[in-house]
């Protein structure tokens, strides 16, 4: 019997096969959970539904977190389909394509960073808002972060200090919720070539870098991301909170080069 027996997810954030989010939905199907999913507009509705169907048949519902409508009008369809709800994976980032590259005070600019903020961090604390009534004791809210939200990272710019933002709405909504029950984690994942990072200038050079300094000597892939969003999801993490697990082959805790 898997480890996500009986339990109901909400997933955000799958746009392709190499998405993130989709790895994750692909273990924790496997693992017993029941899934809905979440498609930002048209143009991927009918990719997500094939890729549903890969996992059972399950519910999908437009959903672009710049709406405050489309956000409710998913708790409300949601609540038609489940009386309550155990986890919700927040897989989303976004940041003006022009935000991200070049000089940090040449690129960042006022309307760059209300978009990166708004998308990339307030739409998590906004979908725990939204979800909360159908979340109950032991439910589990999990974000995807990246290194960048702790060090000065080249061409990540303005997405670093969303990060930052994102990481500390994990800490004060786990604060928040922790007193009925519900716990919020996020991942921080080394580079992984999706949609958000191809076309990322120097994305490659920086992947084959990461791949030679990295204690695990490789990248990661979305499978072991996704394992430990399902293991966060599920009742074996019941221990921890507030907490920003890296994936990452180790890279973090490198200070200079090779050994
Ligand atoms: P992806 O492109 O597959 O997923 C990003 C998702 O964000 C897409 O599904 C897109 O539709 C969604 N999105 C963007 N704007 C949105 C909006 N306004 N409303 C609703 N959805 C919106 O790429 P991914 O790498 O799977 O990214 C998922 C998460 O993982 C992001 O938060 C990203 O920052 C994070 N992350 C990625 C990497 C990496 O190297 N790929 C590393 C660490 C963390
Ligand atoms: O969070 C991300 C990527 C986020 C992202 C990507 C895009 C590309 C398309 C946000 N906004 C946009 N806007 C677009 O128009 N990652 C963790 C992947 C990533 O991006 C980098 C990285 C890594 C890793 C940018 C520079 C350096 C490293």
């Amino acid at each position: 019997m898997g480890f996500l027996e009986g339990k109901k997810a909400l997933i955000t954030g799958i746009a392709s096969d190499r998405s993130i989010a989709w790895g994750a939905a692909q273990v924790m199907a496997r693992e017993g959970c029941e899934l809905a999913f979440t498609y930002q507009g048209d143009k991927i509705k009918d990719r997500v539904i094939g890729f549903a169907k890969q996992v059972g048949n399950s519910l999908c519902m437009p959903m672009d977190v710049t709406s405050d409508e489309q956000i409710d009008a998913v708790f409300r369809t949601l609540n038609k389909e489940w009386d309550d709800l155990d986890v919700i994976l927040h897989s989303i980032g976004f940041a003006p394509r022009d935000q991200m590259s070049g000089n940090y005070l040449e690129t960042i600019n006022r309307e760059g960073s209300h978009i990166a903020h708004d998308i990339s961090s307030y739409s998590f604390p906004a979908l725990a808002k939204a979800g909360r009534s159908m979340l109950k004791a032991n439910s589990s809210l999990v974000t995807l972060s990246y290194l960048g939200a702790a060090r000065a990272i080249p061409n990540y710019n303005v997405m670093g200090p969303a990060k930052a933002s994102l990481e500390a709405n994990v800490r004060f909504m786990a604060a928040d919720l922790g007193k009925h029950g519900i716990r919020v984690n996020g991942i921080s994942a080394g580079p992984i070539k999706t949609l958000a990072a191809v076309g990322i200038g120097g994305f490659r050079g920086m992947m084959s870098q990461f791949e030679k300094v990295a204690p695990l000597r490789r990248a990661v892939t979305t499978e072991e991301v996704g394992n430990v969003v399902a293991f966060l999801s599920s009742d074996l993490a019941s221990g921890i909170t507030g907490e920003i697990v890296y994936v990452d082959a180790g890279y973090n805790i490198l200070g200079f080069g090779i050994n």
